[in-house]
């Protein structure tokens, strides 16, 4: 992991020089050119100069048998934009749900995590919920991780209005692998937080790897903050992942204008419509891409072709059950120690403890 130091930040709107200091970024992150300008992992990147992972992706994805491009690719501004339209719309509603969760038990939760550790979050939320934990808990530092370091600016510069006492040290990063946290985060105990059910993107497979790099990168003792999306049945799950309003179909097909812009596409965005489907052997609600007739495409200059009927799947959203989330943190080496949820069921919030298993008999 590279050094770090205490670096300015120059893409933040409205700077003060308190909240400047506050904000520690990676030694790397070249501090005179604009951050935005540096090299990235992937993630939004300018015209012409395309993400060497996206396009890699997107065209073993579109040559495979089943054709399928990494649900991560959504997120360029306008993907966020979309998902941000998304948490708003009266039937998605886990983050409505989760948000509700976390204010009704932020107590219950600071009564056990206790105050003066250190919050790490995978995913740097630009949501309301980050500030409902930050207040209950009463944080040491604040150190949220994201792959896109123009988000993990941003919302780290909103929150430094909030919380103009809290030290925030951003970590850009790929949480899919252990990380080395920044030593100026200090040593107190640590808070890992994943909010969303963003969990449920992945396979149980990968699922089990990432909460494993989770408790390597905070370290045994620590506790990890989960949401978790539970099963329910299909008529309300399939209406959350296509609503009335057409907006997560709009995300949906963003993909492909992302790949038209960034990728040299000629995708015929007409000929597709979104699908969302709840596939009950896997626990997961679906979304595909349909080609509504055959098309024939280059991207990049290479030719692709798909019949009428056939689909690019583009998302996985694993629901758990309860006993099924704390068999995955308990595989993933994490001890669920408490858990809290809504009046219906819908979504789950678990509290984890990194903590040596006893050798079974
Ligand atoms: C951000 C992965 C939790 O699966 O519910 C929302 C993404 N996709 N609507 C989810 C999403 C379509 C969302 N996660």
């Amino acid at each position: 992991m590279a050094a770090w130091s205490e670096a300015r930040v120059r893409s933040m709107r409205g700077t003060d020089g308190a909240t400047e200091a506050r904000i520690a970024c990676p030694a790397g992150a070249a501090a005179d050119s604009e951050w935005t300008d540096g090299e990235r992992l992937d993630g939004e990147c300018p015209v012409g100069s395309p993400s060497p992972a996206f396009r890699a992706d997107v065209l073993a994805g579109l040559s495979a048998r089943l054709r399928a491009i990494p649900a991560r690719w959504f997120y360029d501004r306008r993907g966020s934009e979309l998902f941000e339209a998304i948490t708003r719309l009266p039937e998605y509603y886990l983050t409505r749900v989760e948000r509700s969760i976390l204010a009704a038990h932020a107590a219950d939760i600071a009564a056990l995590t206790g105050s003066g550790c250190v919050v790490v979050e995978f995913g740097s939320g630009s949501s309301a919920k980050t500030p409902l934990l930050l207040s209950a808990v009463a944080p040491s530092a604040y150190v949220p991780i994201d792959i896109s370091g123009e988000f993990l600016l941003d919302s780290a510069a909103a929150l430094a209005k909030q919380f103009p006492e809290l030290p925030i040290h951003p970590v850009e990063g790929d949480f899919l692998h252990p990380l080395e946290l920044p030593p100026s985060a200090g040593n107190a105990r640590r808070l890992g937080f994943f909010p969303g059910s963003t969990i449920g993107n992945m396979t149980a497979a990968a699922a089990v790897g990432l909460l494993r790099a989770m408790a390597d990168t905070l370290g045994q003792g620590s506790k990890l903050l989960i949401g978790i999306d539970r099963i329910k049945p299909a008529n309300v799950l399939i209406p959350a992942y296509d609503d009335a309003q057409g907006v997560t179909a709009e995300f949906n097909l963003n993909l492909l204008h992302r790949i038209n812009r960034e990728l040299d596409g000629t995708l015929p965005i007409g000929a597709f419509r979104h699908v969302a489907l709840w596939n009950d052997t896997e626990a997961r609600i679906e979304m595909h891409l349909e080609a509504t007739r055959d098309v024939s495409f280059t991207v990049d200059g290479h030719p692709f072709g798909m019949s009428k009927g056939k689909t690019i799947h583009t998302e996985n959203s694993h629901k758990y059950g309860e006993r099924d989330a704390r068999l995955l943190l308990r595989a993933g080496t994490w001890t669920p120690v408490a858990e809290w949820t809504d009046r219906d069921g819908l979504f789950a919030l678990i509290l984890a403890e990194a903590r040596p298993v006893p050798a079974a008999p």
